[in-house]
């Protein structure tokens, strides 16, 4: 059965830009659009259902492509202690900061990583996203991992939201490998990514590329062994200091580099070179009072891509809309309302490896859209937060919260 879903705006993200058709219709079948455009041209459909969607505005299902969603227990308290000017890195280097998360999210069981990654994940689907994905990052030993998987695996089962794992198996270093960076990198390649991706609990691999996390060489061998494996690659670079992790991202074909707030016009060469997206977090640049901004200039003058997303996580950005992300790219970052709603549909996915298929709103694309009440399409940028009264569709289907 076909569903034809007219008085409406479309902004079809096309090309990366707003590719405005204003009056549309857009036809469903199952899952997928059939066709899209003005709605005076809409061919004859037969017997079709028809939905109104009262003067709409109509954009693919927000995409938040970099997300922590799952973890245990809860960092406030480092919040505190950071606006008493201890820093990251120190909360970090006194055994807090990610290694806190780890030893939480280690002690809970798979039941109460679902149920708090379930209400977080839930603030994003009522703000409008359709795709989300989820890394793994904060259990660093094989069991523990797989947990976090398994719960991502599960929340895409539970919920009306497709979900992307990304193994984070490289995200800092467990204890029981304290001083032995280089045995613990040898165990994720010849262990934990090999069984975990056997039991098809990873899309991408992701790892973080810092001084206070892993040296470019250590995230090569990461690197080397997803190929072998046949796994798209990911890399969050230059958030804290120049490493050129993104200019290695880029020689390995990554689906994206994230964060970059450090990094210099050459990497931004490499990585238009690669096709390489820059998914930009200014949630975290935000949360961790930062200064040093990414390079747009370079960034724009070389073509890169540029995505957005929340980097929902418990030490750096725990943001719980995407919008609001979308309004902080352009205030903070200084992206055009245009440029940052692109960062969040067509480019975000793009940096999943879905932009085939997802992203933007064409035939043959995936039905998965937001019909919003709003004047403007630049109002998802503008509103900080809130609940927009909206329609949410999933493969065609209009999801209920
Ligand atoms: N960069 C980040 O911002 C998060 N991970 C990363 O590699 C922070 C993770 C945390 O502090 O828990
Ligand atoms: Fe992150």
């Amino acid at each position: 059965m076909k569903t034809l879903w007219q008085n409406c705006h479309v902004a079809s993200m096309a090309n990366g830009a707003y590719s405005i058709i204003e009056d549309a219709a857009i036809v469903t079948e199952g899952a997928h659009i059939v066709w899209i455009g003005p709605r005076a041209e809409v061919p004859d459909q037969g017997d079709i259902k028809t939905v109104d969607l009262n003067g709409a505005w109509v954009t693919p299902g927000l995409i938040d492509c970099h997300t922590h969603t799952v973890f245990g227990g809860n960092r406030s308290g480092e919040f505190e202690q950071r606006l008493q000017g201890v820093s990251y890195a120190e909360i970090a280097a006194a055994g807090g900061g990610i290694a806190s998360t780890v030893r939480a999210t280690r002690a809970a069981s798979e039941e109460d990583l679902f149920a708090s990654a379930k209400r977080r994940l839930q603030q994003l689907l009522k703000d409008g996203v359709t795709t989300v994905e989820i890394k793994s990052g904060y259990g660093l030993d094989l069991a523990s991992e797989r947990k976090m998987l398994r719960v991502a695996r599960q929340l895409g089962e539970q919920l009306p939201v497709t979900v992307r794992n990304t193994c984070l198996a490289a995200h800092a270093l467990p204890p029981e490998y304290k001083d032995r960076a280089d045995d613990y990198i040898a165990h994720i390649c010849s262990d934990m990514l090999p069984a975990l991706a056997a039991e098809n609990l990873v899309d991408a691999v992701d790892a973080f590329c810092e001084y206070l996390a892993f040296s470019t060489e250590q995230v090569e061998q990461v690197f080397i062994t997803a190929g072998q494996l046949g796994l798209p690659v990911k890399l969050h670079a230059e958030q804290l200091s120049s490493m050129h992790g993104s200019s290695l991202a880029a020689r390995y074909q990554a689906l994206s580099a994230d964060h970059l707030e450090f990094m210099t016009e050459e990497d931004a060469i490499a990585m238009a070179a690669s096709d390489t997206v820059a998914v930009l977090l200014p949630g975290a640049f935000y949360f961790l009072r930062e200064t040093q901004l990414p390079p747009m200039d370079a960034l724009r003058k070389h073509g890169v891509k540029i995505a957005i997303a929340t980097d929902l996580n418990p030490g750096t950005s725990p943001g719980l809309s995407l919008r609001l992300m979308l309004n902080m790219a352009c205030t903070l970052f200084r992206m055009t309302p245009e440029e940052a709603l692109a960062g969040a549909t067509i480019h975000a996915a793009q940096a999943l490896g879905m932009a085939d298929t997802h992203g933007s709103l064409e035939a043959g694309k995936v039905a998965d859209f937001v019909a919003w009440n709003i004047e403007r399409p630049a109002d998802l940028a503008y509103w900080l937060g809130g609940d927009i009264e909206k329609r949410v569709v999933r493969h065609g289907v209009e999801s209920t919260f």
